[in-house]
């Protein structure tokens, strides 16, 4: 029987992102994990999927959260990792203008602090105001700000985008957030 889908996608985000060694999974280090090791080792940890099963979540994930090596072998989470892996990103010019959606409980801290990555290894942007909605809806009553991602360019402070376009940085300090 074939795996209720959302289930299996968040099965795959937990042990490509956060915890590979729930199931004794190698990850490499830009974090990719082999396909055959994935489906053997989640299914002896007692989730039933198959390969079809992974290919068919990484083509319906809504955030395109996976990404498959160029064989067809290996499968990795596109972002969201806290295991340390180096995704080999390289350094792009951000749009002037990015988005963070968070909750209305957290914005005290972000204007103290500004954004830090919390456990995830990078702060997460998106390019829309309604994105960024969504993201922050997951903690509670959505707060949005503003990023002015240009000052933070050209002041040399780095941005990468994953293959599923979401936007990454180390830290976005203070002044470079407005709340929306
Ligand atoms: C907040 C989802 C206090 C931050 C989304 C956020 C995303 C602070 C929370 C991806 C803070 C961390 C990531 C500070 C930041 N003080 N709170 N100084 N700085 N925060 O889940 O960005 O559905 O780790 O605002 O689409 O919400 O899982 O990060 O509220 O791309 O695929 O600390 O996860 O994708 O929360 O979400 P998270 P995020 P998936």
């Amino acid at each position: 029987m074939a795996p209720d889908p959302i289930h299996l996608s968040k099965f795959l985000s937990f042990v490509l992102r956060h915890k590979p060694d729930a199931i004794g999974l190698s990850l490499d280090p830009q974090g990719w994990a082999l396909i055959e090791e994935l489906v053997t080792k989640g299914n002896a940890s007692g989730t039933a999927f198959s390969r079809d099963d992974v290919l068919a979540a990484v083509a319906t994930s809504d955030k395109k959260r996976f990404s498959l090596s160029e064989d067809g072998m290996r499968i990795r989470a596109a972002q969201g990792h806290s295991v340390t892996v180096d995704l080999g990103l390289s350094a792009r010019q951000p749009p002037a203008v990015l988005y963070h959606g968070t909750a209305t409980r957290f914005v005290d801290a972000i204007l103290a602090q500004g954004l830090t990555p919390q456990a995830r290894q990078q702060v997460h942007l998106s390019a829309n105001e309604a994105t960024a909605l969504k993201v922050g809806q997951r903690h509670g009553k959505p707060a949005l700000f503003r990023v002015d991602a240009l000052g933070m360019h050209t002041q040399g402070l780095t941005f990468h985008q994953a293959d599923n376009g979401v936007w990454l940085t180390d830290h976005v300090p203070p002044h470079f957030l407005t709340l929306a």
